[in-house]
């Protein structure tokens, strides 16, 4: 019988599972890292950079994964790509439904030890970034903020804005911002690291 492998393998990242309810997620063991964001502000090219290319769907159309998907990546060991937020363009039930799914996925799981929030580097922190770090800071939950598409800015503006979100992070809740662009491949090994680590830190194989 193979033995479960104790490294995380990201070049072996592999599509598990889409759950458009919390009843259809993998069994709730093991560890996982949760990408969660604004639609369109590159999370599933975020993914798809830390872990291998064309893992997870990109695409212009807002609001088109619709579901939360689960990525098995080594051992009992998962990324999860959760549908975005903030679309306008979603009826309203159907933004109460997806809303409800995702709460209670965040609220219930226990495997998730870890989670990466993207924002478009141009923007500001805003009450929806707020409300989940909050959140994660009240669950006891790590989360790391990437600013992505940083090639969209000069060297020294895209510094500007890390400082300006490293503040409020630090202040406000003690988590780390980072520059990221899957355009150019920058930040990806040190998102790699703080995710590693979390997948590990918090026990074996489960
Ligand atoms: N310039 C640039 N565009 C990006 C980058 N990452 C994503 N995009 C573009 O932004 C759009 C949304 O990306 P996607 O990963 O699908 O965002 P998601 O909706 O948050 O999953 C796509 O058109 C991507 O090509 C980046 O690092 N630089
Ligand atoms: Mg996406």
């Amino acid at each position: 019988m193979p033995r479960p492998s104790r490294a995380v393998d990201f070049g072996a990242a592999q599509f598990l599972t889409g759950a458009h309810l919390p009843s259809q997620c993998p069994p709730d063991s093991g560890a996982e890292v949760v990408f969660a964001g604004r639609s369109n502000s590159g999370k599933s090219s975020a993914l798809n950079l830390i872990a291998r290319p064309g893992l997870a769907r990109t695409g212009k159309t807002p609001g088109r994964t619709r579901q939360i998907n689960f990525f098995t990546c080594g051992g009992n060991r998962r990324l999860v790509d959760l549908p975005g937020y903030g679309y306008a363009d979603v009826r309203q039930s159907l933004r109460a439904h997806w809303g409800q799914a995702i709460g209670r996925y965040l609220e219930e799981r226990n495997s998730l030890k870890g989670l990466i929030l993207t924002m478009d580097i141009r923007r500001a922190i805003a009450g929806e970034e707020r409300q989940l770090l909050e959140w994660c800071a009240g669950r006891n939950l790590p989360a790391r903020l990437l600013l992505t598409k940083s090639d969209k800015l000069s060297r020294a503006a895209a510094g500007q804005k890390l400082r300006a979100a490293g503040e409020v992070l630090k202040k406000e809740f003690n988590f780390d911002a980072q520059i990221f662009s899957a355009l150019k491949n920058h930040g990806r090994d040190e998102a790699r690291k703080v995710i590693v680590q979390w997948l590990l830190e918090s026990g074996g194989e489960g």
